[in-house]
């Protein structure tokens, strides 16, 4: 090939040139080691001496040629290939995005929170032990040594083998218990310990497990009266100020005196109705002066501290407040049931 034919097929091929491989094959037909251009760079040595110097110079000027249309046709096709992969790759950032659910507290959890919130506003602080106690812990420590009758109401689940001794907590004093024991100083103690606990029981209104709070307040010169103010303002602040609250002498091998407290039926307001079995009163706490013994178990010198306690189930609170009629429905995780008390608590 000439000069002439090299140059007229060089812009030809790389006119027809479709993708970077058919460029990158026509780099090397042209300037490869037998390229066309360098092949006639190598017919210089055969050319006359007056007529080398233009040649070469028009043989550097197609090599520019090539080199520049490569170029050019090089990023168009880089930049054509970018294009592609952009348009391909493209995110409407305009499309909704999925929603995210916004979650919903448990009844217990909202009762956990008044209660541990109220209790706290009076300057108790919250302890919460382990849901796996021992014998002593639960039952010995609080005046119920074994073969009690009494422990019967609270009969449990027991670990076998080598944790023979060990069961799940039927109350929440356990709990208790460890303040005082935990308390070396044997100083006062204001606590609540509100948790899960379990009994030998399944039925509406009664779950193998289920939760309580309990409050214990040990201190010089506590008496009846600091039993009584408290868990009235308990009841007005968790049921309401028109709420009435009664005090009833009962027993509890723990406490001595004991009581047990009702307050107005919240559903006919004292009337007598179903709920309260036409009595006008509904029964929600257990409660007394910390006995004696129950004080020196732990440590405590019962000649000079006193303390009140009281217990209650937490689930009944929030079946009351919630109106929640079968109590397995607390525990039966279906989210249906938890999302309603979002509206209930007006949040
Ligand atoms: C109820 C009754 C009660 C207590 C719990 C208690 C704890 C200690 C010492 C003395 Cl460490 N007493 N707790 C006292 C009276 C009643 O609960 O009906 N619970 C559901």
């Amino acid at each position: 090939m000439n000069m002439e034919e090299v140059k007229n097929s060089l812009i030809n091929d790389l006119e027809k040139a479709n993708d970077l491989k058919e460029l990158n094959d026509l780099k090397v037909e042209y300037l490869g080691k037998k390229g066309k251009i360098t092949e006639l760079n190598q017919m210089i040595k055969d050319i006359p001496n007056e007529e080398k110097k233009e040649f070469g110079q028009k043989v550097n000027e197609l090599r520019t040629m090539f080199n520049d249309i490569y170029e050019e046709k090089k990023n168009a096709f880089e930049a054509a290939a970018l294009n592609e992969k952009l348009a391909k790759e493209a995110i409407d950032i305009t499309l909704p995005s999925k929603k995210v659910k916004r979650g919903s507290k448990h009844p217990m959890t909202r009762i956990t929170e008044q209660f541990e919130d109220l209790f706290v506003s009076m300057g108790y602080t919250v302890y919460e032990g382990p849901e796996i106690e021992s014998d002593e812990n639960c039952f010995q420590k609080l005046n119920l040594p074994k073969g009690h009758p009494a422990r019967d109401a609270q009969d449990t689940f027991y670990l076998k083998d080598e944790y023979e001794n060990f069961l799940l907590r039927s109350q929440t004093s356990t709990a208790q218990v460890r303040v005082m024991e935990e308390n070396v100083e044997k100083g006062p103690i204001r606590v609540v310990c509100p948790g899960k606990v379990y009994r030998r029981d399944e039925d509406a209104t009664h779950s193998h497990q289920f939760m309580q709070i309990e409050g214990l307040v040990i201190d010089e010169n506590v008496s009846m009266a600091d039993l009584k103010g408290t868990l009235e303002l308990f009841c007005k602040k968790i049921l309401g100020e028109k709420t009435n609250v009664r005090f009833r002498p009962s027993f509890f091998p723990f406490t001595e005196p004991s009581v047990e407290v009702d307050v107005t039926c919240f559903k006919c307001g004292g009337k007598g109705c179903p709920l309260c079995k036409q009595t006008g009163w509904i029964e929600v706490l257990g409660a007394g002066m910390v006995h004696p013994n129950v004080l020196e178990m732990s440590g405590y010198d019962s000649t000079k501290y006193q303390g009140f306690a009281f217990g209650t189930g937490m689930d009944r609170f929030a079946m009351f407040k919630y109106g929640i009629p079968d109590i397995r429905t607390i525990y039966g995780n279906d989210i249906r049931f938890i999302e309603q008390f979002d509206k209930k608590d007006g949040e």
